[in-house]
């Protein structure tokens, strides 16, 4: 017998719809994580067709139903910030860092960001998008449905735009939702090491292509010591935007440069890492559309004694959101569950800022506030079973992978019943 339903999830403990209603989460609402305990949820053409109370779903039947044995569900998990196509990896790098080599060093000396930028250079098509295709099964696997994904490591027209199409193919095919962004201004290429505006043109005259093939939404560019200067990331980015692309940027990661201000004033969607945010800086955000991307794994992995300042720009009224920044060389995770946890420990948020800074937040954070990030009745089924009691309990618990089961809209992805459902081969 059919049912009415195709999935049906019945006795979930906490149902965390995160469902505010519309507009990024700030203020007092960055307190809340709207869920209903003891909840079910039924799944039907990949939306969500009905939510409730366990009580109230005893009538109701599907294809197949599912104990939640009282665990959480929570939606799928967005990662607005990675850089997930580069060729090679740079772990003999590791030595260097522990003799107490700075990053900013590395990259001067030709290594870093370079390094990947040869290894990406010398990598085909097929190459890249294999290895980059094992990375998002490992990010799904951590409850990740919708993530962003960066281009930067070609800083020349062939292999920028053979990161792109690596991420369009991708989209099309795996069950993640990529964004992608066009970051050719990542680095200062060697060949134009004398003339860096020379190259920052040559990356703006890539975008009426881009656009033609529809290869990004967003353009960035890293604004730091010794890569662009906060003018040269302005008059970029102020570029971009009149070219009709809307316009992320890497401020403030390691020196305090002023870019968390410069990303406010130019009306980016969004300004990330944001570590050296001045009090106005963060002032600024707390007033703006501009949402704060923190991603501490890198403070972690780079071994900081300092962290952006979650607290002071959730007080100042920011809208925040949290991301792995998973990249070759300054935060080599897949895990944003590890993020959730740093988050709690290093920059002391809240449980249920987390939440909102890793599904809601991050979601408008790259333009899919409509569409991922939340429960609601009709929108697409993006849904996470957790093997835990509560929602407190992820950022709590660190170090491993707290997953049970992941549905891409309707359709299970990931989870320990594979067996029994049509199941997703790459
Ligand atoms: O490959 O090091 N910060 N870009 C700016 C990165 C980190 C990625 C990398
Ligand atoms: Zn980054």
């Amino acid at each position: 017998m059919t049912g009415q339903y195709d999935v049906l999830i019945k006795n979930i403990g906490q149902l965390l719809t995160m469902d505010h209603g519309d507009g990024p989460i700030r203020g007092e609402k960055m307190a809340q994580a709207p869920m209903i305990e003891k909840a079910a949820l039924a799944i039907k053409d990949g939306k969500i067709a009905w939510m409730g109370k366990t009580t109230e779903a005893v009538s109701l039947t599907a294809d197949k139903t599912i104990d939640a044995e009282g665990k959480l569900v929570t939606p799928g998990l967005v990662d607005p910030h990675t850089h997930l196509v580069f060729g090679g990896s740079r772990e003999q790098e590791m030595a260097l860092k522990q003799q107490g080599v700075p990053y900013l060093e590395i990259l001067k000396r030709g290594g870093g960001i370079l390094s990947t930028v040869k290894a990406t250079r010398e990598a085909t098509e097929e190459q890249l998008l294999e290895k980059a295709s094992f990375h998002l099964d490992r990010i799904l696997s951590y409850g990740v449905t919708t993530m962003e994904a960066k281009s930067g490591y070609g800083l020349e027209k062939e292999t920028e735009l053979k990161q792109l199409r690596v991420v369009k193919k991708l989209n099309e095919q795996h069950p993640i939702d990529l964004v992608s962004t066009f970051l050719g201004a990542h680095a200062i290429p060697p060949e134009y090491k004398e003339n860096p505006d020379a190259f920052l043109q040559e990356m703006l005259d890539l975008l009426p292509l881009i656009e033609k093939e529809g290869l990004a939404e967003f353009v960035d560019i890293f604004s730091e010591t010794g890569v662009f200067t906060v003018e040269q990331a302005r008059g970029y980015l102020l570029k971009a935007k009149e070219m009709g692309f809307d316009v992320k940027i890497h401020a403030d990661e390691i020196n305090p440069l002023g870019g968390t201000e410069m990303a406010v004033e130019v009306g980016a969607r969004s300004g990330e890492h944001l570590v050296g945010a001045s009090d106005k800086g963060i002032g600024m955000l707390g007033t703006s559309e501009t949402i704060a991307v923190l991603l501490p794994g890198t403070c972690f992995y780079l071994n900081k004694d300092s962290y952006a300042k979650a607290r002071e720009m959730i007080e100042a009224g920011a809208a925040v959101a949290l991301s792995t920044d998973f990249n070759p060389g300054s935060s080599p995770t897949e895990n944003l569950q590890l993020i959730m946890n740093l988050a709690a420990l290093k920059m002391k948020m809240t449980p249920e800022e987390i939440w909102n800074s890793v599904t809601v937040n991050a979601a408008y954070a790259i333009n899919r506030g409509e569409s991922a990030g939340k429960i609601a009745p009709g929108r697409q089924a993006d849904i996470v079973l957790w093997d835990v009691p509560n929602y407190h309990y992820v950022p709590y618990h660190y170090g491993v992978n707290h997953v049970n089961t992941v549905w891409k809209a309707g359709k299970l992805v990931y989870g320990k019943e594979r067996e029994d459902e049509q199941v997703y081969t790459s």
